[in-house]
């Protein structure tokens, strides 16, 4: 599909405004770095010391820690980037990123926003809408309605023509909010009264819809990058299936259970979707996927997101510097056919959280922090020593991006990893994340969306991990030395070398073997 009423020359961008926080900001700022673009940072009290402020070339604060009175006011944002003289906003994830009136307002005071239009937001975020556009485009959905429901005893006979079980879901939803299962006809009526009322009150609009159950699936989103010419190409598949209360753990590329066949039908779909939606940029189209490999779109994601450095670290492609390019109005630098995956990759999303303590957050003040390191390592975050993560904001202190060749590779690095890091003052989910790892069902790659509920009881469980390992390790090797210090006639010659610190060292070895 051409475009050409949009096609115009590339006009350069010499200075970005980064609406967010946190390590996607940074992110962000980095690439703007290696192109020769120049930052503004903006931020409320809390965030006065934080990275981002000090990474970019300039920084102006906007507000107090709430997000509502700072990262969320788009008249406050807008003021700064006339006054910085910023061409562009990035919005990067969250906040303001899938907000149509903050993209109409960038195009009302001239400034680019670094995303799809208004209208492509728009029509995306309201679900009854998206769907009726992917059916057009011949992208498959869940068997359902695409007409919202106005009375409850129709509903009553359309779920009867689906067949039980089907989802209600809000159309101004998505990640979970406004959903509800449901099994028997008896709560056909009150599940519709309850998904209503908590879409009226979380969105100011209570349009539902409905969906087939799929049992058991996976979740699986394609990576879309569309220019202002019409063309779009996918970057492959993310499996994000490991999620808990719809917050994602671990993503990783490829997925375990795709197969080129299926694959290539995917993403043909997800560009065709890509194409129904007019868009522009960089974007992701979920799929859910039955065990027997149907798909079904689900919705389209009109933003960067959280775990796009697995698709960069596979295919080889700055997503973030397609985007600046794409939103100078150059065209894709490449074909699909130019794409090509290459090894595997996983994430690791770190949160500052006790997840002993029903995954309570946990934000204070960081006393250390050591990050790993070596080769297939990326970890993109934005804390520091002295630090105090804020409690205003998302607990995510940083992610840790992994490649192999292979999966087991990969896992067995991620291990690596997760042993290297090091974070104190603050609980973090890395011990969880290890316990992960060892999960025979995360191991063996035959997981869906069930997986954390289905392994509640080992995940956690204080069964040794790698992380207590070490700990009863140096625990045991002090105990030791101090034995020695006592009989230090005795100290056999070559430990001697070690000197007064040898007991970690020797406890840090024991800690790397296995239990
Ligand atoms: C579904 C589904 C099963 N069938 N829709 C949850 C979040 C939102 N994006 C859509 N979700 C689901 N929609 C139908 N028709 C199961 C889920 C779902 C889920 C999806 C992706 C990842 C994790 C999930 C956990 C529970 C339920």
């Amino acid at each position: 599909m051409i475009n050409m009423g949009k096609a115009k020359s590339p006009v350069r961008i010499k200075k970005i405004l980064i609406a967010n926080r946190g390590e996607i900001a940074v992110r962000i700022m980095r690439t703007c770095r290696e192109m020769g673009i120049e930052t503004v940072a903006v931020y409320s009290d809390a965030d006065r010391s934080s990275l981002h402020v000090r990474y970019a070339t300039e920084a102006y604060h906007i507000g107090p820690s709430a997000s509502s009175e700072s990262y969320l006011r788009i008249d406050k944002i807008l003021d700064v980037a006339r006054i910085s003289g910023a061409d562009a906003i990035h919005p990067g994830y969250g906040f303001l990123s899938e907000n149509a009136q903050f993209a109409i307002k960038c195009r009302e005071a001239g400034v680019k926003f670094i995303g799809p239009s208004a209208e492509s937001i728009e029509a995306m975020g309201d679900k009854i809408s998206a769907r009726k556009r992917m059916i057009a485009a011949g992208v498959p959905v869940v068997p359902g309605t695409t007409e919202k429901i106005v009375d409850e005893e129709e509903a009553v006979r359309i779920i009867r023509g689906i067949g039980l079980p089907v989802m209600i879901k809000a159309s101004a939803g998505g990640g979970g909010k406004g959903m509800r299962l449901v099994r028997q006809e008896a709560d056909i009526k009150s599940s519709i009264r309850s998904a209503k009322s908590e879409a009226r009150t979380a969105f100011g609009d209570d349009s539902l819809y409905i969906e087939k159950y799929i049992e058991s699936p996976h979740h699986i989103e394609f990576q879309v990058l569309a220019d202002q010419f019409g063309d779009a190409v996918h970057l492959f598949e993310r499996e994000c299936s490991v999620q808990r209360r719809h917050q994602k753990v671990i993503e990783e590329t490829p997925s375990p259970i795709m197969t080129p066949e299926v694959r290539e039908k995917m993403g043909a779909c997800a560009v065709a979707a890509t194409k129904a939606a007019n868009y522009e940029g960089a974007g992701t189209i979920e799929f859910i996927v039955d065990d027997n490999l149907n798909f079904y779109f689900l919705e389209m994601n009109t933003r960067l997101q959280v775990e796009h450095p697995i698709t960069e670290r596979v295919v080889g492609v700055d997503l973030v510097r397609e985007q600046i390019r794409v939103a100078e109005g150059f065209p894709l630098p490449f074909k699909q056919k130019d794409l090509k995956m290459n090894g595997h990759s996983m994430e690791c999303r770190i949160y500052a959280e006790d997840t002993d303590n029903n995954f309570m957050p946990n934000p204070g003040k960081i006393t250390h922090i050591t990050e790993p390191m070596g080769l297939g390592v990326r970890c993109d975050g934005y804390i520091h020593e002295g630090y105090t993560i804020p409690i205003y904001y998302d607990p995510m202190i940083s992610k840790l991006i992994i490649w192999g060749r292979t999966r087991e590779e990969v896992i067995e690095r991620m291990r690596r990893a997760l042993f290297e890091y090091k974070i104190s003052g603050v609980k973090t989910s890395i011990k969880y994340l290890v316990k992960i790892m060892e999960t025979p069902d995360f191991r063996n790659g035959t997981y869906n969306t069930h997986f954390i509920e289905k392994n509640e009881e080992f995940l956690n469980s204080k069964i040794k991990c790698d992380k207590h390992c070490e700990d009863i390790a140096m625990i045991a090797a002090f105990v030791e030395h101090a034995g020695r210090l006592q009989k230090s006639k005795l100290v056999i010659p070559h430990e001697r070398t070690l000197g007064v610190k040898g007991w970690k060292h020797r406890g840090r070895r024991a800690g790397m073997q296995r239990l």
